[in-house]
């Protein structure tokens, strides 16, 4: 409790003792949405208990850049939670470790990795057009047959081999058992990590474990094994003088810690164990094909809800491309409306829309509020993108409002703009991201029309509500577009 006289907390929601503030809590929306309501009431920065965590929640972009940007390394910690532990052998990974020497490690050395194969690589524009092709392919023969297709597994598989080709340098075939197998587990951590279940509010009931904390476990061991298999592998083909992939990358790191026994470095000391590079490459591996699948699937979603944007983003695609040849990274400068249409769609539906807790790492502040060391603070990136004040009619889909009067050149409208979040704990993958939405959206909208099969109703944009926020299934017709009824390949 802060002195009368000192700087007070947030306002706080009603709490009782061991459930804290549970009782507010229950409503039939998703939390982002029902952290947003709360405003009305409590303000735009307010507290709740959270079992026996205080937690602040943050809803307006002033705050959140203090929390993310001014005072960054002071909030820069990560809570443990049961069901995050399952997944990263207790934080040992970026994306839910806390903050030490060892996480801003491998936070480097991945960094480093996936720069030196991404942004202005011809090799990994190489990989995504030959996913692209593969994708476009799959589509067409999904028309000449006559079938309208659920793209879930398609893009997936898509996205999946572009990750597996920067993280293992291997690739899935269609219909392969392990991929089938991969969709199933992930599906089942999404579904289950990270959730305000009752796992994560009361962590002494993990003694009873239910039935969401035993389907995790199921998963996190199937994909613990097939992580394990590729790790042996590359150990066993490990060199010195080649750097395949982000796992040699790590595997070079943790040798030469080994090596080095002058300067009291050792692999163990900076957190190079094999569990580390097993759970770092994990991460990788799942936030990159979840969050790139899902903001695929948001994309032709809205562009289905909305034909004329599509057939506007289709023009400037015969205008600038043509048919003679497929975009490539090189024609982003001269696609405006493609790129307008992807900002909106990471505005409209964030992938992470309460992105990952924060911890407050010493006492400190935001705003006029006091914060205690240990508090957590949840960034609700729903509020920041539907902001009445910042974004006019904020569930209106329009790519227009991120070009210029002229509708040439881009702009960012608001600073309550943080698809990626911001400062230390900022997307690792966001280059990446943008290159695959970038390419995969414009080979598919050069050659084809998307709709929903006649009869159908227009997909929900409601979404799913777990450690991404995913749309729900639909079947989709690609048809050709006049001139790519053939081959849809160059
Ligand atoms: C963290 C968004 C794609 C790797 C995050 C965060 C957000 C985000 C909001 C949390 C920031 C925070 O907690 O403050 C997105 C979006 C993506 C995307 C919208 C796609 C459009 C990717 C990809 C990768 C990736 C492709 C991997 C290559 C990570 C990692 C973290 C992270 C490792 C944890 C960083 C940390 O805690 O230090 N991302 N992401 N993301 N993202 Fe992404
Ligand atoms: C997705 C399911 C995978 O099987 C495991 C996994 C690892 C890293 C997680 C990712 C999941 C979901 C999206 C996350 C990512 C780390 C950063 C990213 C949480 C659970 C975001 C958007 O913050």
């Amino acid at each position: 409790r802060t002195p009368a006289s000192g700087p007070r907390g947030p306002p706080r929601l009603p709490a009782l003792p061991l459930i804290g503030s549970l009782l507010s809590l229950r409503s039939p929306h998703p939390p982002h949405v029902l952290f947003k309501e709360l405003q009305g009431k409590y303000g735009q920065t307010y507290s709740l208990m959270m079992g026996s965590h205080r937690v602040i929640i943050v809803n307006h972009h002033a705050h959140a850049k203090e929390v993310l940007l001014k005072k960054g390394k002071i909030f820069a910690g990560r809570p443990r939670s049961v069901t995050t532990d399952v997944l990263s052998r207790d934080g040992k990974d970026i994306a839910f470790g806390d903050y030490s020497a060892t996480w801003r490690f491998h936070r480097k050395i991945v960094h480093g990795a996936l720069c030196m194969f991404g942004e202005g690589s011809a090799s990994i524009e190489k990989i995504i057009c030959a996913e692209a092709a593969s994708l476009c392919s799959i589509l067409s023969e999904a028309w000449t047959a006559g079938l309208a297709l659920d793209l879930s597994p398609e893009l997936t598989r898509a996205v999946t081999n572009v990750i597996c080709s920067l993280c293992f340098s291997s690739s899935y075939r269609r219909g392969d058992a392990e991929f089938e197998a991969m969709l199933h587990y992930s599906q089942g951590i999404v579904d289950t990590v990270a959730k305000d279940s009752l796992v994560d509010i009361f962590p002494c009931l993990q003694i009873f474990p239910n039935a969401d904390l035993r389907l995790l476990k199921r998963c996190v061991s199937v994909r613990d094994k097939l992580l394990q298999k590729e790790y042996d592998k590359h150990k066993a083909a490990y060199s010195d003088h080649v750097q395949r992939d982000l796992l040699d990358a790590l595997l070079r790191a943790k040798c030469s810690a080994e090596n080095n026994n002058t300067t009291g470095i050792n692999a163990e000391s900076v957190g190079l164990t094999d569990d580390h590079l097993l759970m770092t490459v994990g991460d990788i591996f799942g936030a990159g094909v979840e969050t790139t699948t899902t903001v695929m699937k948001w994309a032709i979603t809205y562009l289905i809800h909305h034909p004329q944007i599509q057939s506007r983003i289709q023009e400037e695609l015969d205008s600038r491309v043509g048919m003679d040849r497929s975009p490539q990274l090189g024609d982003r400068g001269s696609l405006p409306y493609l790129e307008a249409t992807i900002r909106e769609v990471l505005r409209i539906r964030p992938v992470a829309p309460l992105f990952i807790p924060h911890v407050a790492l010493s006492d400190t502040s935001i705003g006029d509020f006091a914060v205690k060391k240990g508090t957590r603070v949840v960034i609700n990136l729903w509020s920041l993108h539907h902001d009445e004040k910042e974004w006019e009619n904020p569930e209106r889909f329009d790519p227009g409002r991120f070009l210029n009067s002229e509708g040439t050149g881009l702009v960012i409208p608001s600073s309550s703009y943080l698809p990626f979040g911001a400062g230390v704990r900022v997307c690792l993958g966001e280059a990446l991201a943008k290159m695959e939405l970038f390419l995969f959206l414009s080979w598919i909208l050069q050659r084809f029309t998307l709709t929903v099969p006649s009869g159908h109703s227009l997909p929900s944009l409601e979404g799913k509500f777990g450690v991404v926020l995913q749309p729900t299934k639909y079947k989709v017709n690609a048809t050709p577009r006049p001139g790519w009824e053939g081959n849809c390949l160059l």
